[in-house]
C-alpha cells in the first residue's frame, strides 16, 4: 500500500539486543525488549470513522468519471442519488448504530474477515501474496540449511518477544527526532497513551493482527472457514518433498533451543531419503474450500492419528518450507514462492517461510488474518536480525544430537477417496498455474530522489506509469485498486485508493490521442495534477475516508437482510469494483521481489516498488486473456515517457 511507506514502522534499532549470543543469557530469547509494552497503545487507538454518506457518494462519482461514458455516468449518478435518499440512507444509519455498539472494533473488521473466510475459492492464487527477501549480502550465509536455521532462530526470537509483549509497538513517527526518545518511551497510562504519543507526532498503529502471526492457521469449514491458534505451542512445522516434520523449538521453560540443535534437525530433514509421497497431502490446501472441507473431514475419519497430526500442523509456530529444486531464474523462483505445484506447501498456515535450494527465502502468507503491515514488520525484523546478528555462521557445527529421536515425520493414513481427491486437485492446480503468466522489470531511470526533485510523490508517479501502461496497450481507463493500510485505527484493515483519476486520464489522452495536442509544459502540469490528486486520495484512504469500504459494508448489511439495492447492480458500480488493475507495494530495502495474482480473469496483478536506487514491477496475468510481457514492455515505454516529460523532452507519440 502506498501509505505503508508513510505509515511504516519506526526505526527501533536502538533497542535491538546485541549481547544475545551468550546461550545462558535470557536475552537470546528476544529480538527486542521494549520498555513500552507491545499492546500499550491498543486500548486508546482511535476508531475507524464511517465516512459521511454524501461524501462517499461524491467521491465515488468523481472516481467513476474516467471509467465510463458520460451517459453511463449520468445514469449511475441518478441511481446513486436515489440510493442516497432511500436504502443507502437507512443502511448508513444502521451501520452507524452498529458501529456505536461495537466500540472494541471497527465497522470493517467483521465484513472483511467474512469476505476472506466465506470465499470458497482456493487460497493460493486468489488471495495469498509472496514477498522474497534480498539475499544475505554475505554469500556464504545463503547456504540453505544455515540460512534456514538463522531465520528460524530470529523468528523464534520475534515470537517470544511478541508472546511476552516486549516487541516494540508499531509506531509511525512523523517527527522521529522528537518522538523516538526516552521521554516518549516513559509510560503514559494505557487509556490515554495514544494521546500522549500524538503529542509527540507519533502515531501508534493497530497491533491486533500480530496475535495471529504464529501458531495459527485457517481451517476449511462449511460456508465459512475458521481462524484457529494455540498461542502456547512450542513446535515448528518443516516441509520437504511433500513430507511433514515437526520438532520443538522451545524447551520446557519456553527457552529457544540451542541454534546448533536447530541446524542439526534441519540438516537431518534435508538428508532424509524417504521417497516423496505419491499422494502429497499439502496439495489439498490448493483446492477450493468446499472440496478441502470435505477431504479434511474424511482425513480425520480415516485414522485417529490423522486428527492429531492435523492439530500439530495447525498449531505449529509456522511452516518452514525447504525446497529441493535448484531454481535461479527470478520468474521461476517467483512462481515457486507464489504457488509452486502445491506439493511441498501448506497454504492454510498464517505464513510459510520458503527456502529455495540456493538459499533465496520468501514469505507466502494467508491473507484472512492480517495485512501487509503485520507481515512486513516480521519480515523486516527477520532480515535485519539474520544479516546483522546471525547466531550461526558458515563454520558453525550442528549439535551432536540424535535428531531421529526429536524430529517426527507425520505419516498420514490416506484412503482411496483421499488419494483420488489429491490427484484431481493436483491436476486442477497445475492447469490453473499454467495459465498464469508472470514477468518483471527493474529500471534505474526513476527513483525516490528523482521524484522528490520534481516535488512529486514517488508513489503517485509509479501509479501514473501503471495507468499509462494500460492505456497504451488497451486504449482505455479501467477499475484500478491500490491497497492502503488503515492500521492507524483500531482493527483497521485496508482501504482502496482509486488511482485512475480524471488527471491520469487527461495525461493518457495527451500522450496517446493525436487530437489532444499538448505541449511538454502542458503535460508537466498534468503530471503535477495527477500527483496532487493521488496524494489527496491516499491521505483520505489512510484516514478512513475512502469510499470503497463504506459502500462494501453497506452492501453486506443489505445482503444480510435479503435486500439488493439497485445501485449495487448498476453498471457504474460494477465497473468501479471490477479491478482490472490490482496494485500493491511494500517498499523496503529488505524486499527483493514480491507479487500476487490478478483478482479478475482478465486483469493484472501489479506489484511494484520505488526505492532509493530505482524502481521495479512484477506483473501477473492469466493467459489467454492478457499477457504479462506486453504489459511489462508497456510499463517500460511509459516510464521513458514520464521521464522525458519531466526532463522537458517531447515524448514520441
Ligand atoms: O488491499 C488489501 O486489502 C489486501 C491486498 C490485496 N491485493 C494484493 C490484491 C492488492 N494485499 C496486499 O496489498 C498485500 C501485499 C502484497 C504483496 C505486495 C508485493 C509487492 C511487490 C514489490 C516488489 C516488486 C519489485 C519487483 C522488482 C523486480
Amino acid at each position: 500500500a502506498s501509505s505503508w511507506s508513510r505509515l511504516g514502522q519506526a526505526d527501533f534499532h536502538k533497542t535491538a539486543i546485541t549481547s544475545a549470543k551468550d546461550v545462558s543469557s535470557p536475552d537470546r530469547n528476544y529480538i527486542q525488549r521494549s520498555t513500552v509494552p507491545t499492546y500499550h497503545f491498543q486500548k486508546s487507538l482511535p476508531r475507524l470513522p464511517v465516512p459521511k454518506l454524501e461524501k462517499t457518494c461524491e467521491r465515488f462519482l468523481k472516481s467513476l468519471t474516467p471509467l465510463v461514458s458520460s451517459e453511463q455516468h449520468a445514469k449511475t449518478a441518478d441511481v446513486l442519488a436515489k440510493f442516497q435518499q432511500n436504502e443507502g440512507k437507512e443502511l448508513h444509519e444502521e451501520l452507524l448504530a452498529q458501529n456505536k455498539k461495537n466500540k472494541h472494533t471497527s465497522y470493517i473488521s467483521g465484513p472483511w474477515f467474512d469476505m476472506y473466510l466465506k470465499d470458497r475459492r482456493p487460497v493460493p492464487m486468489t488471495h495469498s501474496p509472496f514477498i522474497a527477501f534480498q539475499d544475505d549480502p554475505r554469500p556464504e550465509y545463503n547456504e540453505q540449511a544455515l540460512r534456514a536455521a538463522n531465520l528460524v532462530m530470529s523468528s523464534a526470537r520475534f515470537m517470544r518477544s511478541l508472546r511476552e509483549e516486549v516487541l516494540e509497538p508499531e509506531v509511525y513517527h512523523l517527527n522521529p527526532a522528537a518522538s523516538d526518545t526516552l521521554a516518549f518511551r516513559k509510560r503514559l497510562p494505557e487509556f490515554v497513551s495514544w494521546y500522549g504519543a500524538y503529542w509527540y507526532k507519533a502515531f501508534p498503529l493497530d497491533m491486533s493482527q500480530y496475535g495471529n502471526l504464529f501458531n495459527s492457521t485457517r481451517i476449511p469449514r462449511p460456508d465459512k472457514d475458521e481462524l484457529y491458534k494455540d498461542p502456547a505451542a512450542k513446535h515448528l512445522l518443516v516441509m520437504r518433498q511433500g513430507h511433514f516434520y515437526i520438532f520443538d523449538i522451545l524447551d520446557r521453560d519456553d527457552n529457544i533451543i540451542d541454534e546448533t540443535e536447530i541446524l542439526a534437525h534441519l540438516k537431518y530433514i534435508l538428508a532424509d531419503t524417504t521417497p516423496p509421497p505419491t499422494h502429497p497431502l499439502g496439495v489439498l490446501t490448493t483446492a477450493d474450500r468446499d472440496t478441502w472441507t470435505k477431504a479434511r473431514r474424511q482425513l480425520i475419519n480415516a485414522a485417529d492419528r490423522n486428527e492429531l497430526f492435523l492439530q500439530l500442523i495447525d498449531t505449529a509456530a509456522f511452516c518452514l518450507v525447504l525446497d529441493d529444486e535448484d531454481l535461479a531464474d527470478p520468474i521461476q523462483l517467483s512462481r515457486s514462492f507464489l504457488f509452486s505445484d502445491g506439493v511441498n506447501r501448506w497454504f492454510d498456515k498464517s505464513f510459510q517461510l520458503i527456502m529455495s535450494k540456493r538459499g533465496t527465502a520468501a514469505v507466502n502468507f494467508e491473507h484472512a488474518w492480517g495485512d501487509g503491515v503485520a507481515i512486513m514488520r516480521y519480515f523486516k525484523e527477520l532480515y535485519k536480525d539474520t544479516t546483522t546478528n546471525a547466531f550461526l555462521h558458515p563454520d558453525s557445527q550442528p549439535a551432536k544430537v540424535d535428531s531421529s529421536r526429536v524430529v517426527q515425520r507425520l505419516e498420514f493414513q490416506l484412503d482411496p477417496f483421499l488419494e483420488e481427491t489429491i490427484t484431481k486437485v493436483r491436476e486442477e492446480f497445475a492447469q490453473r498455474t499454467a495459465s498464469l503468466d508472470m514477468n518483471y522489470f527493474e529500471s534505474l531511470q526513476l527513483n525516490k530522489d528523482i521524484a522528490k526533485q520534481y516535488k512529486l510523490s514517488p508513489d503517485s508517479l509509479m501509479q501514473l506509469v501503471v495507468q499509462l501502461a494500460h492505456y497504451r496497450l488497451h486504449g482505455k481507463c479501467v477499475g484500478t485498486y491500490e491497497s492502503c493500510s488503515t492500521s492507524a485505527f483500531k482493527h483497521g484493515r485496508t482501504e482502496t485508493v482509486r488511482p485512475c483519476t480524471v488527471a491520469t486520464h487527461k495525461l493518457c489522452r495527451q500522450l496517446f490521442e493525436s487530437k489532444e495536442a499538448a505541449s511538454v509544459q502542458d503535460m508537466q502540469a498534468t503530471i503535477r495534477e495527477c500527483s496532487s490528486m493521488h496524494n489527496t486520495l491516499t491521505r483520505e484512504a489512510a484516514m478512513g475516508q475512502g469510499f470503497d469500504r463504506h459502500l462494501f459494508a453497506m452492501r453486506k448489511l443489505a445482503e444480510a437482510k435479503g435486500q439488493s439495492p439497485a445501485f449495487y447492480s448498476d453498471e457504474g458500480y460494477r465497473t468501479m469494483i471490477y479491478d482490472i488493475l490490482s496494485t500493491s507495494t511494500l517498499p523496503d530495502p529488505s524486499v527483493m521481489i514480491g507479487g500476487f495474482c490478478p483478482v479478475v480473469p482478465d486483469g493484472y496483478g501489479v506489484g511494484y516498488a520505488i526505492q532509493d536506487r530505482g524502481v521495479g514491477f512484477n506483473i501477473t496475468a492469466y493467459k489467454p486473456h492478457k499477457d504479462a510481457t506486453s504489459f511489462v514492455q508497456s510499463l517500460e515505454a511509459s516510464l521513458v515517457d514520464v521521464h522525458n516529460i519531466l526532463d522537458g523532452k517531447t515524448p514520441s507519440k
